[in-house]
């Protein structure tokens, strides 16, 4: 079966994913492509041999489009989720599901009224192989009981539209997902430590920020946010169990001795980083949606993320320890 997908948003992650919906994964076809820039729209739907529609509603509409992924911008996001949900179509949607806890609240509640499970969340780090493999260690009780996970996410800059609450809601939001996935535990606290701030930023950012969150279980979690650290795109993760260790590993790249150095690159570009991980994610999608059974993160993890990033900012305003007061999850997300 092919499914057919309508896509709505064809900025830089949006046309990215046509492409690999195209040239990469099997199974799909992309039939219809929006974007409020008409033009960028039609170029891109051009390319593919998709047409381009005015709008969300159109799309969603679409008696050819079987399923629909939105990669618009974060506010947009849960109109049109909301919509592909009344119209009963599997929706994958990017990070995030919706910039309020209270919107994604009301997806989580649309798609139970629907009776089953149609929303996908762009969380690309659970499709990742090291990731997968850091999951299986854990799952697998090899290294005991987890106590503890050290991250870090660094960026080589960022632009001036960027701000201090985005190091939560845009960037350390993976690894609050990464992290309940890995543990498989809830994040009941967020607190923020804010170290010197680098000469490499712009004035109003506070970079780096430290965030401090504690599991249902116990288990304390470190993420270091560092957006402005000038030589590359870098994840790191280790879980420190009762009995062992686990570590992310780094890409795979080549060691090169030369002039009396040896030396490893370090990628530049998050794109580069997850190319793996996002062709995954898509194509579990697809196969997901051509077997009827969503799968992956869904609407009750983009829930929990955006309560978890609220209670980080929240932190960082206020200086104090901030409860998530994520609520009971339903059965229907079990
Ligand atoms: P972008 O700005 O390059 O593209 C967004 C596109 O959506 C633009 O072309 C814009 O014109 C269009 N758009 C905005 N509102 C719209 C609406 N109501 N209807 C139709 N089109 C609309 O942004 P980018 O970087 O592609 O990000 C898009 C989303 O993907 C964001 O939510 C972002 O957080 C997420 N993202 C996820 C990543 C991941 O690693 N999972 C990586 C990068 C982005
Ligand atoms: C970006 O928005 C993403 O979602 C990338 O995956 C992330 O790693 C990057 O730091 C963000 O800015």
């Amino acid at each position: 079966m092919t499914v057919n997908v309508g896509v709505i948003g064809a900025g830089m992650i949006g046309a990215d994913h046509i492409r690999r919906l195209t040239t990469v994964v099997s199974g799909a076809r992309v039939r219809a492509v929006t974007d409020i820039d008409a033009a960028r729209a039609a170029a891109v739907a051009d390319s593919v041999g998709a047409r381009a529609l005015p709008g969300d509603t159109e799309v969603i509409g679409a008696g050819d489009v079987d399923a629909v992924l939105v990669a618009s911008w974060g506010a947009a996001h849960a109109e049109s989720v909301l919509a592909a949900v009344a119209a009963g179509k599997p929706v994958f949607c990017e990070k995030p599901l919706a910039t309020t806890a209270e919107d994604c609240l009301r997806i989580v509640d649309a798609e139970q009224r629907h009776g089953r499970r149609l929303v996908q969340v762009g969380f690309m780090r659970r499709y990742d192989p090291g990731y997968r493999e850091m999951k299986r260690v854990i799952d697998a009780g090899d290294i005991g009981t987890p106590l503890m996970v050290h991250c870090a996410h660094r960026n080589a800059t960022v632009p001036e539209s960027y701000h201090s609450a985005m190091a939560a809601h845009d960037t350390a939001i993976h690894e609050i997902d990464a992290v309940r996935w890995l543990l498989s535990d809830e994040i009941v606290s967020a607190q923020v430590l804010t170290p010197r701030r680098t000469a490499h930023r712009f004035e109003h950012l506070q970079d780096p920020q430290i965030m401090l969150f504690e599991t249902a279980g116990g288990a304390r979690v470190d993420v270091e946010v560092f957006v402005n650290c000038q030589y590359g795109y870098d994840i790191q993760c280790e879980a420190v169990g009762e009995t062992g260790t686990v570590r992310l590993p780094d890409p795979a790249q080549p060691a090169v001795r030369t002039a009396g150095r040896s030396a490893t690159p370090v990628l530049q570009d998050w794109k580069e980083r997850f190319t793996v991980a996002y062709d995954v994610e898509i194509q579990e999608w697809v196969d997901s949606v051509a077997a009827g059974a969503a799968g992956g993160p869904g609407s009750w993890d983009g829930y929990a993320a955006a309560m978890i990033s609220d209670a980080t900012v929240e932190a960082l305003r206020s200086g104090r320890i901030v409860g998530t007061g994520i609520k009971a999850r339903p059965d229907f997300y079990a």
